[in-house]
């Protein structure tokens, strides 16, 4: 299993809210390089699918109409140690718990509209990276 890869998504409210040049400006010179990206729309069928494993957590219902209430940015990046870092580079899934500077931190308004999802593990990143992008696309 590859350990450089993450999977990305600038969520519904970042990219309603204007923010995905200074979110892909801060990715970049945090020293993550695009693989893959794709300016797209999640169903909510898709958004459905690829929050399966929340689907038991009481904010399933919001986050999947959430996540398909607009257009979102879908990238899969490269960096060495790139889940942990990204992770890091996102902070806390609560924006207010978030560390000064983080993402989150500086885009997100709250808990359910947070700005960015970021992959948290290694297995993950690849199931994500597959779920938008083809064999050719994330060579
Ligand atoms: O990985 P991360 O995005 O930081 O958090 P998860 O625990 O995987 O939850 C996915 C997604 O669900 C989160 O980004 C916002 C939403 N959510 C929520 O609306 N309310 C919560 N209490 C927890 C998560
Ligand atoms: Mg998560």
């Amino acid at each position: 299993m590859r350990t450089d890869r993450t999977f990305t998504m600038i969520k519904p409210d970042a990219v309603a809210n204007g923010h995905i040049g200074a979110i892909l400006d801060q990715i970049f010179k945090s020293g993550f390089k695009p693989v893959a990206f794709k300016y797209t729309y999640l169903t909510p069928e898709l958004a459905g699918k690829f929050y399966e494993v929340h689907k038991e957590r009481p904010f399933y219902a919001d986050l999947v109409k959430f996540m398909s209430s607009g257009p979102i940015v879908a990238a899969i990046l490269e960096k060495d140690n790139a889940v942990a870092d990204f992770r890091k580079l996102i902070g806390a899934t609560d924006p207010s718990k978030a560390e000064a500077g983080t993402i989150r931190q500086l885009f997100a308004k709250s808990i359910d509209a947070n700005a960015v999802h970021g992959s948290d593990s290694d297995e993950n990143a690849d199931i994500e990276g597959s779920f938008f992008f083809s064999a050719y696309e994330r060579f």
